[in-house]
C-alpha cells in the first residue's frame, strides 16, 4: 500500500488504529488491500479533527466556510450535478432467495454481486484517504442502539456522519467490548487520484451501486457522496439492513417521524408517523402549537427513523437512531417551520443550495424576497429575472441541511433516553386531494396495519400522465424495506401478539383540496387541533364516530378556540363518499396482486370488510 508522509512519518495520531477489535483490524487491512488508498485514518471525532477535515476541504474546493457572523460553524457545498439524491434503481438486496428480497426491490445474486463490487473496489480508494469511522445507531450504550463501521475515502461523509450519528472514540470502546455485532460498511466515491492528478470539489462516479447484503448484514455503496447514498447509517442501515434484524429479533425499524405532546397538566403522549415524501413530515415533528393552545408543547424525538420495540411490560418504546436531521431545505422558513430554521442556524452543512452575495445560503421558499443576486446550487449566476426566463432554481429541489437535533428548540429531553420514548398512537399520512379526509382512526391493529399498507400520495411531479395517480407508498417503506414487503406486512401483523397494549392507528391527510382547488385544511400549526384528538382516542377521553372506514371525530370533538373553521366545512373535509371509496379500494388490489403469494391473510380480509362496511 502507498501510504502519505503522515503516515510514513507516523505524527499523525489518526493514521494509528483506535481499536483493539481483531476483526476490524483485520477487516480493515482487507479493505485497504482492495482499495489500495494513501492514507488511512482513524476517525477520533474530535473537534480538532473535524476542524482539521472541513479546513482540508475548504482548501480543495468541497467546502466554503459560510460568514461566521452570519452562519457560525456553518459550511457550504456543491455536488456534482449528476450526484443529487438517492438512486433507487442502482439500489439492491442481495439476499441469497430472490424471493426474499420481494417484487420492490432489486435483487442481484450475492455471489456474483460480491465479484462485481470486488472488480469495481480494487483501486477504488487510490490517493485517497481512507477514514475509518465507527458509529452508533441510537445512544451510545442503549440496548436498543447498533453499531456500524463505515470505510470510506470521503471527507464530506466523515464530518456529516459527526452530525447524522455517534461517532469516534466513545463507539471504539463499545465495539472494544466485543458485545455487540458491528454491521461493516463500505464505502467508495469511486475516483481513484492517478499520482499529480488535481481532485475535483465532488468526486464521484457515474456508476453508482448501493448494495444490501440482509443475511451478512453487510452494506457496500460505490460511487456517490450525496446523502442516503453515502450516510450510510441512515437509510441502509437504520432502515434497510435493520428491517431484517427487527423482524428477526421481533421489533420495528421504521421510516417514522417521532413526537410528544405535551399537555398543561404536563401530562406527555408520544406518537410515531410515518408519511411518504412532500408531506412536511419534518415541519410536523416540530410543530409549534396555535396560540390557543397556551402552555401545550410538541417536543421532538426524530424527522425520519424510529426504532420500536416492546418493552417487559409489553409496550411498544421507541428511540431516534439518528443524531441530526438531514431536512430538504426549499419550503423551510421561520413561517413554514421556525424550530428547523433555528436549528439550522449554526453548525450545519448545507449542500445544493444557492449562495448569497454575503458568503450566506438561500433556497425557495426561505424568505419572501428573494435575493437580488446568488450564486446557485451549480455555482452560476442566478437572479429573481433569471429564475422567470428560463425557470432555474437558485436551490436544487433536493437541497439540503444537515444539522444536529441537539440545536432544535422543541428537542424531547429524553431524545435520548437509552430505553426510548412510549408511543400511544401510529399515525399515517399521505398528500391526497380527495378521498381521504384529514383524520380517521382504524377499528383495531390488523385495520391499522391495511391503512398503512394501502397508504400513498398522488402523485405532484410533471412526468406526462402521472398527475392525480396514486402512488402506493406503504408504510413510508417503499424505498426502505429490505425484504419481502408482504413479509413485512406480516411482521406489523405479528407484533400484536408480543403487546400487552397497541397503539391506536391514525390516518391523516393535511392535504384535501375543495371543488375550486383550494386546500381545505389550513395545516402547519392547526394540525395539533388533529393531534389533540389523536391523544384523547389514545388515552380513552374523546368519542368518535362510527364509519365505513374507520373512526371519525365529529365536530364538536375538536378544538375550535382560535380558529373559525365552520362546520359545513369541516363535513367537506371528513366526508366519505361511498363510490369514490370503492374506487380507492379497487386500487389496493394492484399493490396486492405483486406481493399476492407473500400477503398475510389479514390483508385479504380487511379488504373484504372494507367492501362490504362500504
Ligand atoms: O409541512 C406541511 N404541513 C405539515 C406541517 C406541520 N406543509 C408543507 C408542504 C409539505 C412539504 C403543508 N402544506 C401543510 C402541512 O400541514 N399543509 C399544506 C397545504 C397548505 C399550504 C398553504 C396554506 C394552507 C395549506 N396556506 C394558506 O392557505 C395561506
Ligand atoms: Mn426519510
Amino acid at each position: 500500500m502507498k501510504t502519505d508522509s503522515s503516515v510514513a512519518t507516523g505524527v499523525h495520531k489518526a493514521a494509528l488504529p483506535l481499536s483493539e477489535n481483531k476483526h476490524l483490524l483485520k477487516w480493515v487491512e482487507k479493505m485497504a488491500e482492495l482499495t489500495s488508498p494513501a492514507a488511512i485514518h482513524w476517525v477520533d471525532g474530535s473537534q480538532e479533527e473535524h476542524d482539521e477535515l472541513c479546513a482540508q476541504m475548504v482548501k480543495n474546493g468541497t467546502f466554503i466556510k459560510l460568514n461566521e457572523e452570519l452562519w457560525p460553524g456553518c459550511y457550504y457545498a456543491r455536488s456534482d450535478a449528476s450526484d443529487v439524491a438517492r438512486v433507487e434503481d442502482r439500489t439492491f438486496i442481495c439476499s441469497l432467495s430472490k424471493d426474499n428480497a420481494g417484487p420492490t426491490n432489486n435483487w442481484e445474486n450475492p455471489f456474483e454481486m460480491r465479484k462485481k463490487l470486488k472488480a469495481i473496489f480494487s483501486g477504488a480508494m487510490r490517493g485517497r484517504t481512507m477514514y475509518v469511522l465507527p458509529f452508533s445507531m441510537g445512544p451510545i450504550g442503549s440496548s436498543m442502539s447498533q453499531i456500524g463501521v463505515q470505510l470510506t475515502d470521503s471527507p464530506y461523509v466523515v464530518v456529516s456522519m459527526r452530525i447524522m450519528a455517534r461517532i469516534g472514540l466513545p463507539v471504539y470502546q463499545e465495539i472494544d467490548k466485543g458485545e455487540k455485532r458491528v454491521v461493516p460498511c463500505m464505502h467508495s466515491l469511486g475516483a481513484p487520484l492517478a499520482p499529480g492528478q488535481k481532485d475535483v470539489p465532488w468526486p464521484c462516479n457515474r456508476e453508482k451501486y448501493i448494495v444490501h447484503f440482509p443475511e451478512t448484514r453487510e452494506i457496500w455503496s460505490y460511487g456517490s457522496g450525496y446523502g442516503g447514498n453515502a450516510l450510510l447509517g441512515k437509510k441502509c442501515f437504520a432502515l434497510r439492513i435493520a428491517s431484517n434484524i427487527a423482524r428477526d429479533e421481533g421489533w420495528m425499524a421504521e421510516h417514522m417521524l417521532i413526537l410528544g405532546i405535551e399537555d398543561p397538566s404536563g401530562e406527555k403522549t408520544y406518537v410515531a408517523g410515518a408519511f411518504p415524501s412532500a408531506c412536511g413530515k419534518t415541519n410536523f415533528s416540530m410543530l409549534i402549537p396555535p396560540e390557543a393552545f397556551a402552555r401545550w408543547r410538541i417536543w421532538t424525538v426524530g424527522d425520519d427513523i424510529a426504532w420500536i420495540k416492546p418493552d417487559q411490560n409489553g409496550r411498544l418504546r421507541a428511540i431516534n437512531p439518528e443524531a441530526g436531521f438531514f431536512g430538504v431545505a426549499p419550503g423551510t422558513s421561520i413561517k413554514t417551520n421556525p424550530n428547523a430554521m433555528a436549528t439550522l442556524s449554526r453548525n450545519t452543512i448545507f449542500t445544493n443550495v444557492a449562495l448569497t452575495a454575503e458568503r450566506g445560503v438561500w433556497w425557495e421558499g426561505m424568505t419572501e424576497e428573494p435575493p437580488a443576486e446568488c450564486l446557485d446550487w451549480q455555482g452560476k449566476r442566478w437572479t429573481p429575472q433569471i429564475a422567470k426566463e428560463t425557470g432555474a432554481t437558485a436551490a436544487h429541489p433536493n437541497a439540503r441541511f444537515t444539522a444536529p437535533i441537539s440545536q432544535c428548540p422543541s428537542v424531547d429531553p429524553g431524545w435520548e433516553d437509552p430505553h426510548g420514548v412510549p408511543i400511544s398512537a401510529i399515525i399515517f399520512g399521505g398528500r391526497r386531494a380527495t378521498t381521504m379526509p384529514l383524520v380517521y382512526q382504524a377499528f383495531n391493529w390488523s385495520a391499522g396495519v391495511y391503512m398503512g399498507a394501502t397508504m400513498g400520495s398522488e402523485m405532484t411531479a410533471a412526468a406526462v400522465g402521472t398527475i392525480g395517480k396514486i402512488r402506493r407508498d406503504p408504510m413510508a417503506m417503499l424505498p426502505f424495506c429490505g425484504y419481502h414487503m408482504g413479509d413485512y406486512f406480516r411482521h406489523w401483523i405479528q407484533m400484536q401478539r408480543s403487546l400487552t397494549e397497541t397503539p391506536r392507528i391514525f390516518h391523516v391527510n393535511w392535504f384535501r383540496r375543495d371543488s375550486q382547488g383550494r386546500f381545505l385544511w389550513p395545516g402547519f400549526s392547526e394540525n395539533m387541533r388533529v393531534l389533540k384528538w389523536i391523544v384523547d382516542r389514545a388515552r380513552g377521553r374523546a368519542l368518535g364516530k362510527e364509519t365505513p372506514i374507520g373512526w371519525m371525530p365529529r365536530y364538536e370533538d375538536i378544538e375550535w378556540k382560535g380558529l373559525d373553521f365552520p362546520e359545513e366545512k369541516y363535513l367537506e373535509l371528513q366526508a366519505i363518499d361511498r363510490n369514490t371509496w370503492c374506487g380507492e379500494v379497487i386500487g389496493h388490489e394492484e399493490l396486492f396482486i405483486n406481493l399476492h403469494n407473500h400477503l398475510p391473510p389479514e390483508m385479504i380480509y380487511e379488504r373484504e370488510l372494507l367492501i362490504c362496511r362500504l
